[in-house]
């Protein structure tokens, strides 16, 4: 920024200002949603609609950085066309005095110099183009004390016409003469120039300063997203070589968290034996996984061979496991009953923590829900498979 005398320039040229920029905002707010959507993907490979928008979400801030880049070279060529480089923006007129050794107080009071020029500050903002005004006093121990009152309006025409009214600070001055130093008065008009490579440069200040805050931030958010796949890969007994498998189709885990199990429908052949695995991801509240012969309403389901037990931690037939506070894992081998549609539950959020058990002739048995001694994923059928009801 730079101060000259006002009779240098055209005081209607064009003001150069950056317009404020929506692309920096809409390029942070995209890569937060791909962060978002990372994480719920994440969380749920076989949900499309995570995938999706993911998808549209890059695409989102794609297009956000290209518009933003576009603008920024036009606010570039626009500051190179003007190679003179300055637009005057707004007026100011510095007065100085001096206050005499000792009469500092005396201007200060009530009905003091100082103090009028401090009331002169209401009527001067019904002036037209009227933006500041400033007073500065450096008091001195001895000799006299230097006072700097700055006024500042939008345009000339504003200085012009308040300078045409009685109410100035000279004529303050006037009427305060044994407070003013005589001879010490002076008046500065200046008008104020902001150059427009300048103000592109400082543009491209903030524009630096929001795309790596947007990359710290969507980065933290695909590091979260990254490290909720290494767990879900160790939950599932990965790290033979292979990329680690998640979904119920390979798992044979029905996973919660959020007082929600993450899978809600799972398929599986009839009278086959299964091990699912029940991951428990709530540090609170407690849950637990039970299996109905049909809806909520029905019994619980029989043909448990290992690892249930009843709500209440008893063991049991039925394919339900204690309740309890996580992060836990439950496991357990039932026998499927026959063709149907059967519902599980937490018996603590029957509401929101509900699923569904399809089972289907045909239907693939996970590889990680294949009991150990299983040799063939399908028609292991056993004698106690059904229990006879519901289905
Ligand atoms: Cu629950």
């Amino acid at each position: 920024m730079e101060q000259q005398h006002a009779h240098g320039h055209n005081p209607h040229e064009d003001i150069h200002l950056p317009d404020p920029s929506p692309w920096p905002l809409v390029a942070a707010l995209a890569t937060l949603v791909v962060g978002a959507a990372l994480v719920w993907w994440s969380n749920d490979r076989s949900n499309d609609m995570a995938a999706i928008t993911i998808g549209a979400a890059a695409f989102a801030t794609l297009f956000a950085v290209g518009g933003w880049a576009w603008e920024d070279s036009r606010m570039r060529r626009r500051a190179a066309q003007h190679p003179e480089g300055a637009a005057p923006t707004r007026y100011t007129q510095v007065i100085t005095f001096l206050i005499p050794e000792g009469q500092l107080d005396a201007a200060r009071a009530k009905d003091g110099v100082l103090a009028a020029i401090d009331d002169a500050d209401n009527a001067l903002r019904n002036l037209r183009g009227f933006q500041d005004l400033r007073i500065t006093v450096s008091p001195a121990a001895t000799g006299p004390s230097q006072v700097l009152v700055e006024t500042t309006w939008t345009d000339r025409e504003g200085l012009a016409s308040y300078e045409e009214t009685r109410k100035t600070i000279l004529d303050l001055l006037a009427q305060h003469e044994e407070q003013v130093v005589p001879g010490s008065v002076q008046v500065f008009d200046m008008e104020v120039v902001r150059d427009t490579k300048d103000v592109a440069f400082r543009f491209s200040l903030g524009a630096a300063a929001t795309i790596v805050s947007a990359f710290i931030v969507g980065g933290f958010m695909i590091g979260a997203g990254l490290t909720l796949f290494g767990s879900e890969g160790t939950a599932a007994g990965g790290g033979e070589g292979t990329p680690p498998p998640s979904g119920f189709e390979e798992t044979g885990i029905i996973p919660a968290r959020n007082i929600r199990f993450l899978v809600t429908e799972i398929r599986l052949p009839p009278n086959t034996e299964v091990t699912l695995t029940f991951d428990n991801r709530d540090p609170s509240p407690p849950h637990n996984i039970q299996f109905h012969d049909g809806d909520a309403s029905a019994p619980l389901l029989r043909g448990c061979k290992d690892g249930c037990q009843t709500a209440n931690g008893q063991p049991t037939d039925e394919v339900s496991t204690a309740i309890a506070t996580g992060p836990v894992q439950q496991k357990f081998t039932f026998v499927t009953p026959g063709p149907g549609r059967y519902t599980f539950v937490c018996v603590v959020h029957p509401v929101d923590m509900v699923g569904t058990m399809i089972v289907e002739e045909g239907a693939p048995v996970p590889p990680g829900a294949q009991p150990a001694g299983a040799s063939t994923a399908q028609g292991t059928s056993t004698e106690s498979g059904t229990s006879g009801t519901g289905s």
